[in-house]
């Protein structure tokens, strides 16, 4: 549920919360990681003592995905953000801070790698002009029609969130986004008794002072887990090979082959399938503007 410094809760099968360490060294082949055990992992343990309710994990068990962002410290490695999720939740606000369309479709993308669905919500729907509602409302549909739900809320004013709630049941969800969306306020608005720290974000840098430090999981009903997690500027895509970056956009994924060159990367290819859709309009200038500061492999935090 979640982890501070060499100590993690574990839920047990009987919902309580027990204090656990790591028994030994733990290696996990193939992932190179900074944190061994992430949010979500189901793991093994022995009990300790009973008194003091602290515990060994002595197992993690296999991860059906994982979330990974490139660690601030040490670049070869990642650091899990969390494991074993049913979606992904990415919170996104057109100002205050401002969301941009290449951080969403970065995230999309990554989140198209680790097989996470994800749902896309545009909060502080209260602070925006009629243009700029306006504005969202064709994202929303853009984005709508490449399979990603939209909802749009106001967690202090309570709008869209019971609608939020509902996207939740049954599911484990990690809620993410940059520091200042409101991913916390958002939370506390469906279970208020968590009380999570939220602080407005400096109107000065117009950014999030990154309140929220580690990734917690919450239980809201036994079937029901939700994730509140630190904002992140950007989720790396290090393990995605230029190649393979139209895969991760559905409406490019659904043409691929369609291109004159097997092997092309749908840039400056002639009789390109993918160019072809976006002068057409069938392919939005923004979701290829966005692909092409990928594959061009661009720090696209504009
Ligand atoms: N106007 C308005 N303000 C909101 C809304 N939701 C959250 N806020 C405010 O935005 C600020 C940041 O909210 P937080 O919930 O702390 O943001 P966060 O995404 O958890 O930020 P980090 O923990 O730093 O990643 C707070 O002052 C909230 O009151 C909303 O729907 N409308
Ligand atoms: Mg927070
Ligand atoms: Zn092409």
């Amino acid at each position: 549920m979640r982890s501070t410094g060499s100590w993690y809760d574990v839920r047990t099968e009987q919902g309580s919360i027990l204090q656990c360490r790591l028994k030994g060294k733990f290696k996990i082949k193939d992932l190179k990681v900074t944190n061994p055990i992430a949010v979500g992992d189901k793991v093994g343990y022995e009990l300790e003592s009973e008194t003091e309710n602290t515990g060994i994990i002595f197992d993690i068990l296999p991860r059906y995905n994982y979330i990974i962002r490139q660690s601030v410290h040490k670049t070869a490695h990642g650091h899990l953000i969390a494991t074993n999720l049913d979606q992904a939740i990415l919170i996104a606000t057109l100002t205050f801070p401002r969301t941009s369309l290449g951080f969403i479709d970065r995230f999309l993308v990554a989140a198209e790698s680790f097989r996470i669905p994800t749902v896309l919500v545009f909060n502080k729907l209260d602070i925006l002009t009629d243009e700029a509602i306006t504005y969202q409302e064709e994202l929303a549909s853009l984005y709508e029609s490449l399979g990603y739900r939209c909802v749009f809320t106001s967690a202090i004013n309570d709008v869209g969130v019971e609608t939020f709630r509902n996207l939740l049941k049954g599911k484990v969800s990690l809620v993410s986004g940059h520091s200042g969306v409101g991913k916390s306020t958002l939370i506390n608005a469906i279970a208020p008794d968590l009380d999570l720290p939220t602080s407005e974000i400096s109107t000065f840098a117009n950014k999030g002072v990154h309140t929220t430090t580690f990734a917690e999981m919450f239980e809201i009903d036994p079937e029901t887990f939700i994730i509140d997690s630190p904002g992140i500027k950007e989720l790396g895509l290090a393990d995605i090979e230029k190649e393979e970056i139209s895969h991760y956009f559905p409406e490019m994924r659904e043409r691929l082959g369609e291109c004159r060159f097997h092997n092309c990367m749908h840039i400056d290819e002639p009789k390109c399938a993918i160019k072809d859709a976006v002068v057409e309009g069938t392919i939005a200038e923004s979701r290829y503007r966005s692909y092409l500061s990928m594959a061009l492999g661009e720090d696209n935090r504009k």
